[in-house]
């Protein structure tokens, strides 16, 4: 069987995964599933550098081939900040870190307000350097919330195409469409490869 440890807690991450890589035939596993409680935590400056520490790191404690991401929004008028600093940003509640990106972008009009979603994943087999594909998602920074759909700054979010916020899209319209659905695309052609390559067999711990 080949097995895929994908090095997140969120069970959301993990079903959108299996939509994505489901045709694959690869049996996806979370943290959860195989017992693994400890943290690797994300201690680089770039969502490269947290994704290598997180998939070297739970494959080192797993044994198994392990896929992990980093992602976060970047936006043009603040240099492409909060990015790497996405989940600390202003606060650690979604209404300290909306009012804190709000007033940093005061004043501007929308079409100063461009933004992006990026989504980074890492590989990580035994025995092989480890790869990386990424994903974006262009937007723009509403002047306040909409939608509650989601998670993190998704109701400020705004889709030109859609005619809405990302919080207003269904988990369904969002998982086609998001930078992490893009990442993990990209990611499967990686997996498709490694699976003609003969799948790694997990390393004895
Ligand atoms: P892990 O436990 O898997 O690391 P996380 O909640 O830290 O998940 P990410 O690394 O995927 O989330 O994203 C970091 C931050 O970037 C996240 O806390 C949000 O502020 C922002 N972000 C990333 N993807 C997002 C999305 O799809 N919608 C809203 N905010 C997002």
């Amino acid at each position: 069987m080949d097995i895929l440890l994908v090095a997140t807690h969120n069970q959301g991450k993990l079903r959108e995964l299996q939509t994505i890589l489901g045709d694959l035939d690869i049996t996806l596993r979370s943290l959860r599933d195989v017992g693994i409680d400890t943290v690797v935590d994300e201690t680089g400056n770039t969502y490269e550098e947290n994704a290598r520490l997180k998939a070297e790191g739970y494959l080192r404690l797993s044994g198994l081939p392990t896929l992990a991401d980093d992602s976060g929004l970047e936006v043009a008028a603040l240099q492409g900040a909060p990015g790497v600093y996405s989940s600390t940003y202003g606060g650690v509640t979604a209404t300290a870190q909306f009012e804190y990106l709000l007033k940093q972008l005061e004043g501007l009009p929308f079409h100063q307000r461009l933004a992006r979603y990026v989504c980074v994943i890492a590989l990580a087999r035994p025995g092989h350097p480890t790869e990386f594909v990424q994903g974006t998602w262009p937007g723009v920074i509403e002047f306040e919330p909409r939608g509650s759909y989601g998670f993190g700054y998704d109701p400020l979010f705004y889709v030109l195409d859609q005619d809405c916020t990302v919080a207003e899209l269904t988990p369904e319209q969002k998982n086609a469409m998001s930078h992490r659905a893009a990442a993990a695309r990209a990611a499967r052609s990686v997996l498709a490869r490694w699976q003609a390559e003969g799948w790694p067999q997990p390393t004895s711990l």
